[in-house]
């Protein structure tokens, strides 16, 4: 390791005091290459000694800390209701886990004794069933089959060895309670990062909603949903995944929903490294852009970030690219499919103004507009509202940028250094309360 690396580590460490168990294993920050010659130097010392992988950073929902008692990492995991702001202008009434939805993600390495102490602070029974992992059948959450299901205000202990690696998530097993939001990633870390290393790990839960207008509770029993999020966030809320140019990126993607996900990365092409199954074999990885997420499967993606930009990666599905507008035309939506372009531009900013937008830049339509059939699609719905979802992940981004924002939607910015420094620098300022909201006490 050169000296240059190790004094990065050093000044990112600080990032990673919240979590114990975590000291040798830094934040992706940490392990942010400096030059392509680093980057080539650490591939080929991976054949030897890889060290221990990074921690995957789950933006917008955070990660569960852990006790050790003895040799056994303990969390404390409470299922609970909660309100979850999707979007500025639309918060949910949701249920998740410890204050987040949804739920925060449990990282352990493989070969790990874990014990998860669950309490049920919900209304009515439910489980915790541990998706894709291997474990007795006594820990594997079906309510009646394997245990009696966790009536309110009880405790039920779950504790079993993870001899697995990759990409797991945990969620109630019933499927109403499911699409309330009851689940979250368990990450099991190989001992040894795999080859090539990777720099950065993120992770995003694909979750859908059926929301009627001007209400707050999903309907779980609705075929069609009209919110779409990332990670308990619609865009433009979403927090940008940063990268260092010159970095290796992995992605891992879940889905528990109604809907498959084709999640397709701009400018930049990835391989397939892994499913629920754990780590695919690099023979099976092929050149592609877009990965189709099934309902209750993982996907992991990986790519070396050399193109320097702003880089969407987003559902295709159209309709979910989109974010539904009728909780701000309310009782006025019946009266848009004839409006001129004034009224109509009119009806926006009186609309963001009671969403308390601090400013809309609606993008430019044809002064004949009106003539054309099928007008208005897009015009209209496209709102910039940067200052409102300001946060140093989106810092130095292009004015309006969030216009094109929405939906199952992020951005993957692969940043020269000193503009990668920069907002690490900011994150460093407001990461302890962040941190802070995920610890159960
Ligand atoms: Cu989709």
């Amino acid at each position: 390791m050169s000296s240059s690396r190790r004094s990065f580590f050093c000044s990112a460490a600080v990032f990673g005091t919240g979590l114990l168990g975590w000291s040798e294993s830094l934040p992706e920050q940490a392990r942010a290459m400096t030059s392509r010659h680093e980057r080539e130097q650490s591939k080929h010392n991976a054949t030897t000694s890889s060290g221990p992988p990074v921690r995957m950073i789950t933006p917008d929902a955070g990660d569960l800390a852990f006790e050790m008692d003895g040799a056994t990492k303990v969390f404390h995991l409470v299922a609970e209701p909660l309100k979850r702001k999707i979007v500025p202008w639309k918060t949910l009434d949701v249920w998740g886990y410890n204050g987040s939805c949804p739920g925060p993600t449990i990282q352990v390495t493989q070969g790990d004794r874990v014990r998860i102490i669950f309490e049920n602070r919900l209304p009515e029974s439910t489980s915790l069933h541990w998706h894709g992992l291997e474990v007795p059948i006594e820990q594997d959450g079906v309510p009646w089959i394997s245990q009696k299901p966790t009536a309110p205000g009880e405790k039920f202990v779950y504790e079993f060895t993870v001899h697995q690696e990759g990409t797991f998530f945990y969620h109630a097993h019933s499927a109403m309670q499911e699409m309330m939001g009851l689940i979250g990633f368990f990450v099991a870390h190989p001992r040894e990062e795999f080859s090539p290393r990777v720099d950065h790990d993120y992770g995003i839960v694909l979750q859908e909603w059926a929301v009627l207008p001007s209400n707050t509770v999903p309907n779980t029993a609705s075929m069609e949903f009209n919110w779409l999020t990332f990670n308990g966030v619609a865009a433009p809320l979403t927090t940008p995944l940063i990268a260092k140019l010159g970095s290796r990126v992995r992605l891992r993607f879940v889905n528990l929903g109604m809907d498959h996900h084709p999640l397709h990365l701009h400018g930049n092409q990835f391989v397939i490294t892994g499913t629920e199954g754990g780590r695919a074999p690099q023979s099976t990885w092929y050149p592609t852009n877009t990965v189709l997420v099934g309902v209750a499967q993982a996907r992991v993606v990986e790519f070396d970030a050399k193109h320097p930009g702003d880089w969407m990666i987003h559902c295709h599905l159209p309709h979910h690219m989109m974010n539904s507008m009728m909780d701000l035309l309310r009782d006025r939506q019946i009266s848009t499919a004839d409006l001129t372009e004034e009224s109509a531009m009119r009806q926006m900013q009186s609309l963001a103004a009671s969403a308390k937008f601090e400013h809309v830049h609606p993008s430019p339509v044809a002064k004949d507009a009106n003539a054309t059939p099928g007008f208005p699609q897009d015009a209209f719905m496209e709102m910039g509202m940067d200052e409102l979802v300001q946060k140093p992940e989106t810092h130095g981004l292009p004015k309006n940028w969030s216009a094109g924002m929405m939906g199952m939607m992020t951005m993957v910015r692969v940043l020269p250094p000193e503009k990668y420094d920069e907002i690490m620098k900011m994150k460093g300022a407001v990461e302890p309360q962040k941190q802070e909201h995920h610890h159960e006490s």
